[in-house]
């Protein structure tokens, strides 16, 4: 981290000689100490240097001489505790125990302002007695959040405002009702107060005043009207194609097209993807069960040994965090010897494509190059493995949805509708849950359709003489197709990288970017889904487990049922 410049401050400040910290004090009598716990190490150097800079002194080491004790989202409890720990001698403490509010109050003032009740920590109980005043860590990746939520209207709520503003290409925002979002899924019981939430991190003023709204009146005025704005409903539908992201669907709205038929009737040019999307529109938006995504699974695994004996594949995203269902079914491939997967996903989709599974697919190649210097960042947040999104035909048979697996047989001739138009390249690099786009899926993809034609397999087809239908799905009368299309998105990695693969590929996406922003800020590293670069030691950290790369990292080791974040 780059030093920030200690500002020569001319007056008749004293302060010198408080050991620690030799900045100029206008309160003599006032020595702070900021605890790093939960806050995290860069927040405590910005606030620190913030307080300097006002003329306070802020202590870098606890000592018995410090006044005033400044935590963020820690209980009175934890704190004491958290002194008693650091301090040799015993009897009473004297300092004041303060929130963070007294601080920024503080600096806002420029001195130190009269403690209030408000400002003292709070011990386990609140004033009210009963509610439990609750407590959680900074950062996402230091919860341990499973799918037990026990805030679910005000998450949904917040995860729409976090959506809308993802479709609006306002992400400064998603991320932020993501983050409050986060913070409402971690906790032991239902909200019932806002003062349970005093000193939560991430609660910003937007989503406490949502928060209060549903405390208050059972839903957000605010979030129910967005629900029935016709722009969000337009941009629901619109992105809800496969291959349309936030940018096309706003033009598209700015067009007057709100609805499938409109978008058909528009006479617009759709590329590759985006026909595919409008074919199985249905189907693509209907949720991905286990079931399923084991018979996808087995599918995968057949074509994986086939090409290659030997090669593995783990199921991940929200699958391997245990989620009942999902919008697509994300695989990792790798080979136990190192270079042995290089060209694998051409073979596997080649043999996927013989069977007739696949309805759709785009291979994007592996471009990943570690140099000297760190791992050299992607244009975008797409990484480098070689990865295919594809859409596969899975065949339903009997008792379809119930059983575990065995569900799928292999399906059978296809004829797609394949017409490649163009279509302007749509970087929506997945912030949505319903399609996730390769930046380079959508482009222009001239010339001839691999796969226009492709051809039947019988093999252990039982049931069903799949395929031959090539209209749009509601054409066709409901429940009368023996198969439906299912997202599936394969990831080859070499075995090197296969860990930090694994990490990357689990999820939830708020969990992965957390990671990533904890790695940059507490620990100076840059982490990817290919490698961990330490920047102080300039040199890459190997690992060959997720536990390992949680201990570079100096995180406890969360489990993937417990980042669903
Ligand atoms: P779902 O039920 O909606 O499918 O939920 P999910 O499985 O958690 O989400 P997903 O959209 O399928 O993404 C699965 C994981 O892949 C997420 O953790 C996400 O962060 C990660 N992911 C992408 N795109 C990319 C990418 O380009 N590179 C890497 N490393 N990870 C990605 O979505
Ligand atoms: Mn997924």
């Amino acid at each position: 981290m780059v030093p920030l410049k200690r500002r020569k401050v001319v007056g008749n400040y004293t302060g010198a000689g408080h050991g620690g910290d030799n900045s100029p004090t206008k309160f003599p009598d006032v020595l702070l100490f900021l605890l790093e716990r939960k806050m995290g190490a860069s927040r405590r150097a910005f606030l620190s240097q913030l307080g300097r800079k006002k003329g306070f002194h802020v202590e870098e080491l606890f000592s018995e001489s410090v006044t005033h004790v400044i935590s963020e989202n820690n209980s009175g409890y934890e704190v004491r505790t958290w002194l008693d720990s650091q301090r040799r001698a015993q009897g009473q403490m004297m300092a004041h125990l303060l929130d963070i509010s007294w601080y920024t109050e503080s600096m806002r003032a420029g001195h130190p302002v009269p403690i209030l009740e408000r400002h003292k920590l709070q011990e386990q109980h609140n004033d009210e007695g009963e509610a439990v005043v609750f407590s959680v860590p900074s950062f996402a990746c230091q919860r341990r959040i499973t799918l037990d939520n026990h805030n679910t209207i005000i998450t949904g709520a917040l995860s729409l405002l976090a959506e809308n503003a993802e479709l609006s290409e306002e992400d400064g925002r998603g991320v932020a009702f993501r983050r409050a979002a986060a913070v409402l899924k971690a906790l032991p019981e239902p909200v019932t107060c806002m003062t349970q939430l005093r000193g939560l991190p991430c609660l910003g003023e937007h989503s406490l005043r949502v928060i209060k709204d549903i405390l208050e009146n059972g839903e957000s005025n605010e979030v129910e009207s967005m629900k029935q704005s016709e722009r969000f409903k337009a941009l629901k539908v619109l992105t809800g194609v496969f291959g349309v992201g936030a940018k096309t669907a706003d033009r598209w709205i700015r067009e007057g097209i709100h609805t499938l038929h409109q978008l058909r009737d528009s006479g617009h040019a759709l590329n590759r993807a985006q026909q595919a999307g409008v074919e199985h529109y249905d189907d693509l938006n209907q949720p991905v069960t286990m079931a399923e995504a084991d018979a996808v699974g087995e599918i995968v695994e057949k074509a994986v040994v086939s090409v290659l004996p030997g090669a593995q594949i783990t199921l991940t995203g929200g699958f391997r965090r245990g989620k009942p269902s999902g919008h697509d079914v994300d695989f990792l491939i790798t080979h136990p010897e190192e270079g042995r997967e290089e060209g694998l996903m051409s073979k596997v989709v080649s043999w996927l494509e013989s069977q007739g599974f696949l309805l759709y697919h785009k291979t994007s190649r592996n471009s990943y190059l570690e140099s000297a210097n760190g791992p050299a960042r992607p244009a975008s947040n797409m990484d480098r493995f070689e990865r295919c999104f594809s859409i596969f035909k899975l065949a339903k048979v009997e008792g379809w949805g119930t059983n575990q697996t065995g569900t799928w047989r292999e399906g059978g001739m296809q004829n797609l509708n394949t017409a490649e138009d163009e279509d302007e390249h749509e970087g929506s690099c997945g912030v949505r849950g319903h399609a996730r786009i390769n930046p380079e899926d959508s482009r222009l993809q001239k010339g001839k359709n691999s796969h226009s034609q492709s051809q039947i397999h019988t093999g252990e087809q039982k049931y069903h003489e799949l395929g031959k239908d090539a209209g749009p799905e509601e054409t066709r009368p409901a429940g009368h197709k023996p198969w439906r299309a299912v997202r599936v998105d394969l990831v080859v990695s070499p075995i090197s990288q296969f860990a930090f693969a694994l990490l990357g590929w689990t999820g939830s996406k708020l969990f992965e970017r957390e990671l990533r922003r904890w790695a940059g800020q507490e620990k100076a590293m840059s982490l990817s889904s290919h490698a961990l670069f330490d920047n102080k030691q300039k040199r890459y950290l190997t690992a060959t487990s997720e536990e390992e790369i949680f201990g570079h990292l100096g995180l406890e080791f969360i489990p993937p049922s417990e980042r669903n974040a």
